[in-house]
């Protein structure tokens, strides 16, 4: 398989649905994989036809994380993996939280590992039932990493990361969504459409607006209420320039549909 087909990439309807593609592997991920993806969210920061990112994997698996096979410290010398964060992992993370663009992230099966918290870096991120998620990082004498252990902590709370990153215990997708890890468990059936539904609607609606209050949202984790509050200020500022907000409120009052640009 070309480096190029680890990830199978589709601009339709101002989403570039982005498919991990190592089904072999359940999508773990190796160098190739890493590579592709990365080239994916940076064309989703260039382009400015990508308006939504839709993540998903193909297979059974949403991914497995790490490709063990590449990282096997049999294979000659004491492995550095911080190395491998520093290259791959922290900059992809930094690309998904920092693209002002929605992404929508459809766990269609396992996601373990790394594979795990990708998904929940992603803005929305909807599992199929049968999905589960595995922090299997304690079952091969590892720490969380792809931001785990802070979105873990901030999403459920320490009590439940600790247990999940602890014990490796799958949690299934329904059990996500109640304690707030994932926004909906979906049938199995439904979930690409649906997924790819709510990509498109966002991708046809402000996404200056809906990257800025991405924005907003995110920096809320470091801010007090005070910085918080002068945040909503300017980055209103921004959005009441912005060329949607002027087809949004001429929409509105003349009672049409708005016809976003993204501008
Ligand atoms: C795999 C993998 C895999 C290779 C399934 N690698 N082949 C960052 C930096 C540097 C180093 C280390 O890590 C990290 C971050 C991380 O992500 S650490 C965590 C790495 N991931 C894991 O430890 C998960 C390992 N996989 C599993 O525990 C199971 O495969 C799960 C629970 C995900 C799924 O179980 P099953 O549904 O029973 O599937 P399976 O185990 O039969 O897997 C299917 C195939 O996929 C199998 O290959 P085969 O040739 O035998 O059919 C697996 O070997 C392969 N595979 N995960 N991470």
């Amino acid at each position: 398989m070309s480096e190029s087909e680890t990830v199978l990439s589709a601009l339709e309807d101002g989403v570039l649905r982005l498919t991990l593609n190592r089904p072999d592997k359940l999508n773990a991920f190796n160098e190739a994989m890493h590579v592709a993806l990365r080239a994916g969210f940076e064309r989703a920061h260039s382009d400015d036809h990508v308006r939504a990112v839709l993540l998903t994997g193909a297979g059974r698996g949403f991914s497995a994380g790490q490709d063990l096979g590449d990282r096997d410290p049999r294979k000659g010398g004491t492995p550095d993996l911080g190395q491998t964060i520093e290259t791959f992992y922290n900059p992809l993370l930094r690309l998904i939280r920092n693209l002002e663009k929605p992404v929508v992230c459809a766990v269609n099966g396992v996601a373990a590992g790394a594979g795990a918290n990708i998904a929940f870096a992603c803005d929305i991120t909807l599992a199929a039932r049968s999905a589960r998620f595995i922090q299997a990082f304690a079952k091969i004498g590892l720490v969380p990493d792809s931001g785990g252990t802070w979105s873990l902590s901030r999403l459920i709370g320490e009590a439940r990361a600790k247990a999940l990153a602890l014990t490796a215990e799958p949690l299934d997708a329904e059990t996500a969504a109640s304690w707030g890890l994932i926004w909906r468990a979906i049938d199995d059936a439904a979930l690409l459409d649906e997924a790819t539904a709510l990509a498109a609607r966002l991708a046809a609606g402000p996404t200056k607006g809906i990257g800025l209050t991405k924005r907003a949202i995110q920096a809320a984790a470091n801010n007090a209420f005070d910085e918080q509050l002068d945040l909503e200020r300017d980055l209103q500022r921004e959005a009441g320039r912005s060329a949607d907000y002027a087809e949004g409120v001429a929409a509105f009052l003349e009672k049409r549909k708005p016809e976003f640009k993204g501008r």
